[in-house]
């Protein structure tokens, strides 16, 4: 398999380049920072996912794509000027060279702020309706529609990935149900490659935490098994981290669905 990984230089593209080296035939990653020098089966393009021809270029000769790239947070300033290039335009560009390359397959990273508007008292499954929480999230709805439109309409293996909060270890009291950590990316990402045909699928992309307010059983055929649990770093960890604001704490998005209250955009 040729994999193409966009937004490689950032904090999970830097993960998956480490953790699917020499897995695959060939690891092709592109970002518009830098990548450093290319390893052993790899090959490293800078390119800007507005150019769609750069991105057709990109996307020859591959089989599957991981779409990392765009903005990969709500914008505390002019969240929509930002968002629009990235990850609306961004994310057409994507799948539309994908479609015009012949690549099969594109696992998309959306995010939980596609859901976040939800109350945590509810658990939200994988065709749940999206309740946005923001710019950013609104951006993830409009990346998984279009994944269900090439899916459909061409025939593409799409999988949208909702990854909940992708760090070394949680970092405050939300993250116990929201954590994912980096082997477990890894192997959902993995899992999402390796898996037969399947027309278009959601996930989310959180470690195995017991307090979660997401859930995988729809896609317990993917055989994505977690390995890490956030609640093992609990005793540990939650001490230290100062209480949740009550507002933030009501909904699935936290600081996101507040963010952007009451200023003009
Ligand atoms: C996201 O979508 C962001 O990419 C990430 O930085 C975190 O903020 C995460 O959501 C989260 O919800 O914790």
């Amino acid at each position: 398999m040729k994999l193409l990984i966009t937004g490689a230089a950032g904090k999970i593209g830097r993960v998956l380049r480490q953790g699917l080296r020499g897995r695959y035939d060939w690891l092709r990653l592109t970002d518009i920072a830098p990548l450093g020098p290319a390893g052993p089966g790899e090959e490293c393009v800078a390119a800007d996912l507005g150019d769609l021809a750069a991105m057709e270029r990109l996307c020859a000769g591959i089989d599957a794509v991981v779409h990392l790239g765009g903005v990969s947070e709500e914008p505390a300033e002019n969240a929509w000027a930002q968002v629009l290039p990235a990850n609306i335009v961004g994310v057409y560009n994507l799948f539309e060279a994908a479609r015009r390359a012949g690549v099969r397959r594109v696992v998309f990273a959306s995010s939980n702020h596609a859901v976040g508007f939800y109350e945590r008292s509810q658990t939200v499954g994988v065709d749940m309706p999206l309740r946005p929480d923001g710019i950013y999230g609104l951006s993830k709805c409009f990346g998984e529609a279009l994944g269900r439109l090439y899916a459909d309409k061409h025939g593409m293996s799409v999988a949208c990935l909702r990854i909940g909060s992708f760090r070394e270890l949680p970092e405050d009291r939300r993250q116990f149900a929201t954590w994912i950590s980096p082997r477990d990316m890894v192997q959902l990402v993995q899992r999402c490659l390796e898996a037969p045909s399947f027309d278009f699928l959601v996930a989310y992309g959180i470690s195995n935490n017991p307090t979660s307010f997401w859930s995988n059983d729809a896609v317990q055929w993917l055989g994505y098994r977690p390995q890490d649990s956030a609640e093992d770093h609990r005793a540990r960890l939650e001490p230290g981290f100062p209480p949740e604001d009550p507002v933030q704490a009501r909904f699935h998005g936290g600081s996101y669905c507040v963010m952007g209250l009451g200023k003009p955009q």
